[in-house]
C-alpha cells in the first residue's frame, strides 16, 4: 500500500546500506575463498571504502567548527552553561555505569582464568607510555598552541617510523602500528613520542571543541557586531550538512567495499576461538548497556519509546558499525538526530560534537573488561584498590580516546600501566580488536544520540523561554 511506498521513500538509504552490508560480507567471503589476491590487489579492493572514509573525515572539520560555534552562539551563556552541565553529567554517569557493568561481567564470567597468556600469540608491539604523562595529554590537547595547526595536526604514525609502507609487510603488523597513532611532542624537539588517542585523523578534536566553545560564547555575546560571524557559521553549517547528504548517497557503495575489503584481510580465525569468552564478555556488556541501561535512562527522563528513537538512529549506528569511527559517523549522527528524531538543533549542534569526543560508554566498558581480562591471563589477582584504579583510568582513557578506529586500544595502555600490567599485553587482544571496535563504536554513538534526546528534555524550559523571547522580538522588533 501507500504507507509501504512511504517507508521505502523515507528509508531507502538505510535499506540500501543494509543490502550493501550483506553484499559486502558475501563478496568478501567469496573473494577469500576463490581468489587469492596479492596485498596490492587487496588495497585496490577496499579502495572505494577508503574513499568513503576520507570524505567523512574531510567533513569532520567544517562540521564540528560550524555546529559548535553556531550551537553555542544560539544559546545565551547562562543557558549553554546549564545545557553543557547536563550533558557532561549524563556523559559521566553513563560512562561510569558502563565501566561498573563491564567490571561485574568480567569478574563473574572470568574469561581469562582458564586461558593462559602464552597460548595466545602476540602480534605487533605497543610502545611504553607513562600513565601520568598520557593523562596530562588530555589537558594539554584541550589547549592547542596554534588553532590552525590543531586543525591540521601533523603526526607520525608508527608505520612511517618503521617504514612499513611496503605492501608485502603482513597486514596484521601494519594495522597494529597504523592505529597506535604517535604524535610528536614537539616537531622540532627530541623525537619523544606520546600516545595521544585524541588526534582524530589529523584533527585535534578536543582542542578544536574547546576553542569553538569559547569563540561561540564570545561572538554570541557581541550582539550586532558578532552577528555577521554567527550568520557566516550558520551558513557554513547548512552548506556542510548539504555536503553530508551528498556523501551519504555514496555510502552504500563505500560500505560494501569497506566490509568486503576487511573480510579478505583477516587471516587468523583461530584467535577468535582462543579469545571467545573474552569477546562474549565484551559484547554481552555492550548489549546490556545499549539494550537495557541506555533505553531505560532515556525512557525515565524523556517518557518516550527508546527503541523508536534508536530506530531513528539506525543509519548512524550502522555507519558506526561499518567504519568504527564515531567522529567520522558524526555527520550521519547529526542527520539522524535532527531529521529522524527531530531533536532541537540548538541541542544537537552543541552536544553531539562534544559527545562524540568525550562520551564513549562502549570504549570505557571495553577497556575495563580488557584490563581485568589481561590480569586474569597473567594469573594476577586484583584487589579492590586496583579494581577502582582500573575503573577510574578506564573512564578517563575513554574520554581521551578519539573517535578513530581502535583509539580505545591505544588509550588502554594507560589503564594497564596504572595497575602495573605490562603495556605490551595489549598485543594479546589486538587481533580481535577490529571487530570489537565496531560494536563499541556503535554503543558510543548510541550513547551520544540518547544524550541529545535526554538533554533536550531536561532543557525544555530554557528552550521554550528562548522561543518565547524570539517571538517577542519578532512581534515588536524595535
Ligand atoms: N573506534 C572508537 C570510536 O570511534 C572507539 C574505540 O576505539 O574504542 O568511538
Amino acid at each position: 500500500g501507500c504507507d509501504c511506498k512511504k517507508v521505502m521513500k523515507d528509508n531507502w538509504l538505510l535499506i540500501a546500506t543494509v543490502v550493501a552490508v550483506v553484499l559486502g560480507i558475501a563478496l568478501g567471503l567469496l573473494v577469500r575463498e576463490y581468489a587469492n589476491l596479492s596485498n596490492l590487489d587487496k588495497t585496490y579492493f577496499s579502495f572505494p571504502g577508503e574513499i568513503l572514509m576520507r570524505m567523512l573525515k574531510l567533513i569532520i572539520l567544517p562540521l564540528i567548527v560550524s555546529s559548535m560555534i553556531t550551537g553555542v552562539a544560539a544559546l545565551d551563556s547562562s543557558v549553554s552553561g546549564k545545557i553543557g552541565l547536563r550533558a557532561v553529567v549524563y556523559y559521566f554517569c553513563t560512562t561510569v555505569i558502563a565501566v561498573i557493568l563491564g567490571i561485574v561481567l568480567v569478574v563473574s564470567i572470568r574469561p581469562g582464568v582458564s586461558q593462559s597468556a602464552d597460548e595466545i600469540d602476540r602480534t605487533g608491539s605497543s610502545p611504553e607510555v607513562d600513565t601520568v604523562d598520557a593523562l596530562l595529554d588530555l589537558l594539554r590537547n584541550m589547549f592547542p598552541e596554534n588553532i590552525v595547526q590543531a586543525c591540521f595536526q601533523q603526526y607520525k604514525t608508527k608505520r612511517e617510523e618503521l617504514n612499513l609502507t611496503d605492501p608485502n609487510k603482513n597486514t596484521t603488523e601494519k594495522n597494529i602500528t597504523l592505529d597506535l597513532l604517535l604524535a610528536t611532542a614537539e616537531p622540532n624537539k627530541t623525537k619523544e613520542y606520546k600516545i595521544v588517542g585524541l588526534y582524530s585523523d589529523g584533527v585535534n578534536v578536543l582542542g578544536l571543541i574547546v576553542f569553538c566553545l569559547v569563540f561561540g560564547i564570545v561572538i554570541g555575546k557581541m550582539g550586532e557586531k558578532g552577528q555577521v560571524l554567527v550568520d557566516f557559521f550558520n551558513a557554513l553549517n547548512d552548506a556542510t550538512m548539504h555536503m553530508v547528504h551528498i556523501i551519504m548517497l555514496y555510502m552504500p557503495i563505500g560500505i560494501l567495499f569497506l566490509i568486503a575489503g576487511k573480510l579478505i584481510e583477516v587471516n587468523d580465525w583461530e584467535i577468535f576461538r582462543k579469545l571467545g569468552m573474552y569477546m562474549v564478555t565484551v559484547i554481552s556488556g555492550l548489549a546490556i548497556h545499549s539494550i537495557i541501561i541506555l533505553p531505560l535512562i532515556y525512557f525515565v527522563v524523556v517518557r518516550k519509546n527508546p527503541f523508536r528513537f534508536a530506530m531513528g538512529m539506525a543509519q548512524a549506528l550502522l555507519t558506526a558499525l561499518m567504519i568504527s569511527s564515531s567522529s567520522a559517523t558524526l555527520p550521519v549522527t547529526f542527520r539522524c538526530a535532527e531529521e529522524k528524531n527531530h531533536v532541537d538543533k540548538r541541542i544537537t549542534r552543541f552536544v553531539l560534537p562534544v559527545g562524540a569526543t568525550i562520551n564513549m560508554d562502549g570504549t570505557a566498558l571495553y577497556e575495563a573488561v580488557a584490563a581485568v581480562f589481561i590480569a586474569q591471563l597473567n594469573d594476577m589477582s586484583l584487589d579492590i584498590g586496583q579494581i577502582v584504579t582500573i575503573s577510574v583510568t578506564a573512564t578517563a582513557a575513554s574520554v581521551g580516546a578519539a573517535g578513530v578506529p581502535q583509539a580505545g586500544l591505544v588509550t588502554m595502555v594507560i589503564v594497564l600501566s596504572a595497575v602495573g600490567l605490562p603495556a605490551d599485553d595489549v598485543t594479546l587482544i589486538i587481533a580481535v580488536d577490529w571487530l570489537l571496535d565496531r560494536f563499541r563504536t556503535m554503543v558510543n554513538v548510541l550513547g551520544d544520540a540518547y544524550g541529545t534526546g535526554i538533554v533536550e528534555k531536561l532543557s525544555k524550559k530554557e528552550l521554550e523561554q528562548m522561543d518565547l523571547a524570539s517571538e517577542v522580538n519578532i512581534a515588536n522588533p524595535f
